[in-house]
């Protein structure tokens, strides 16, 4: 599948594009329940981490099981160790949208889940994604999926529409140390759309476009998974020495080339 000219030409211009029902009903339930065994389940990750709501790990907020709790998993161990997830990096829809847009030598930068759970389930600050990885050229795709309804009330996605050609913004740490957010800089209600989406939908988004997320006030969840891809040309900035190790790759398709990411 490719996008149609209309959805290529707004990610050109507006740096995302919503593409809806990229994943069937069957693959989203597969991913509920695999995330519930990681969450509530005593399916444990091997090779990539699960981080708590700070704010109930600083014993400010009560939650009833720690599973409760769980703000995200991050690492491209999801999908090497596990097959829900390596189906969901792999989808031959995602995948060839990202061909269409990035060329077809494709390597997998980021696997996250973004769980925001019920109530306790915290704001993401503005930030750009480029601004994470030391990778240039900075023009890698984020896919983010919906796997529960997105709502205006549960932290669906804003972005600010067009910013993606201004730039790199220079952006600090905030309070979760793992997070960093763009610093000074403040976006008018005016600026933003904010993206309800249903799950299935997916969210094709430049990695140079500011985009944030509201807390989750509501009784249900809003979790989302997130996959980036870069064209397999990219190189990292730094050596192999300097390099965080949170910071690698999976071959998605194509080619490989030396001294490439
Ligand atoms: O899912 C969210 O709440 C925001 C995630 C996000 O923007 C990110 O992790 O880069």
């Amino acid at each position: 599948m490719k996008l149609t000219d209309e959805q290529f030409e707004q990610y050109q211009a507006e740096g995302y594009v919503v593409v809806e029902d990229v994943l069937a009903d069957e693959t989203i339930d597969r991913v509920r329940e695999r995330l519930r065994e990681y969450t509530h389940g005593d399916r444990e990750p091997e090779t990539f981490g699960k981080q708590l709501e700070p704010a109930v790990e600083r014993g400010e907020v009560d939650v009833d099981e720690p599973g409760d709790a769980v703000r995200k998993m991050e690492g491209l161990g999801m999908v090497e160790e596990d097959e829900v997830f390596e189906e969901v990096a792999r989808d031959e829809t995602i995948v060839s949208i990202n061909e269409h847009l990035l060329g077809e030598h494709l390597k997998l930068l980021r696997s996250a889940a973004m769980l925001k759970p019920p109530h306790v389930g915290s704001e993401k600050s503005f930030h750009q994604d480029a601004a994470y990885y030391p990778i240039r050229p900075m023009d890698h795709v984020t896919v983010w999926i919906a796997v529960d309804e997105a709502t205006l009330e549960n932290g669906c996605m804003s972005v600010v529409p067009g910013e993606h050609t201004e730039g790199i913004i220079t952006h600090e740490t905030d309070e979760y140390e793992t997070d960093i957010v763009i610093g000074g800089e403040e976006y008018d209600d005016e600026d933003l759309v904010k993206l309800p989406m249903e799950p299935g939908d997916a969210l094709f988004q430049h990695c140079l476009l500011p985009h944030y997320t509201e807390p989750n006030t509501t009784d249900s969840p809003r979790r989302a998974l997130i996959m980036s891809y870069m064209d397999a040309r990219s190189r990292f900035t730094q050596n192999d020495e300097e390099r965080p190790d949170w910071v690698d790759s999976v071959h998605i398709q194509g080619e490989e080339f030396p001294g490439c990411v």
